[in-house]
């Protein structure tokens, strides 16, 4: 496939498809609908939701197009011994591993850790499973986007300021390049959202570049 250029800020993006993928961060039951982890936190959840169809779009063109998606899931293990102990308890309060509507809170194989239907993975999609905000530390993903020679990640996700920024900065600084779609990323925080995506495309796109689903799907046309 031939390079592309998607319109986005602060300035257009070139990328080459083939070297794409498409990273879909955290879209797990546990921080976009009730009862999950997100909730517990005390955030509203529906302030997440508005994300879910344009990423769903975006999925469907990056899979139509032929590029390498990624899903993400933050989670531990059911006995959470790779839950370290300053994440499992904050300010007196423990959260994690907890039995709540969805089963027990950001555990893997539960209910509320599972990636939501409307963008769940389909075959040959790999998903990483991290113990971390960032989708890079103590995972096999640099490694396998290497393996692909992926040199630009598309990342869309949730939240915009935790578990998407980590992720972008984790990416730059290992020598991907990154762009955020602002209709495919959400936070509980609307100012979060966007004073991460001002940050992340400020300095002449110190971390990465910002666009919309809209415009990377016509860019892949
Ligand atoms: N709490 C919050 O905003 N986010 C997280 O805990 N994890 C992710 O962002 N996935």
């Amino acid at each position: 496939m031939a390079k592309r250029e998607i319109a986005a800020e602060p300035f257009n993006y070139e990328f080459d498809p083939e070297t794409t993928a498409l990273v879909v961060i955290d879209m797990q039951a546990d921080f976009v609908e009730p009862g999950g982890f997100g909730e517990a936190l005390g955030n509203d959840v529906s302030l997440v939701r508005n994300s879910i169809e344009p990423t769903k779009k975006l999925l469907e063109a990056c899979r139509e197009a032929g590029m390498f998606i990624v899903h993400t899931r933050e989670g531990h293990r059911a006995d959470l011994a790779d839950c370290p102990p300053a994440k499992l308890t904050r300010g007196g309060q423990t959260f994690i591993g907890t039995q709540g509507p969805k089963g027990r809170i950001l555990v893997r194989g539960e209910k509320g850790h599972d990636i939501i239907p409307e963008v769940y993975p389909v075959e040959g999609e790999p998903v990483i499973d991290k113990p971390g905000k960032g989708a890079f530390w103590d995972t096999d993903l640099d490694l396998i986007l290497r393996n692909r020679n992926i040199k630009s990640l598309i990342i869309c996700g949730v939240t915009t300021e935790v578990c998407v920024n980590t992720t972008a900065r984790e990416a730059n600084d290992r020598g991907y390049e990154i762009i955020v779609p602002e209709d495919c990323t959400d936070s509980y925080f609307p100012e979060f959202k966007t004073a991460t995506l001002d940050m992340i495309k400020a300095q002449g796109a110190i971390v990465g570049w910002v666009s919309n689903s809209d415009k990377i799907i016509a860019a892949l046309d």
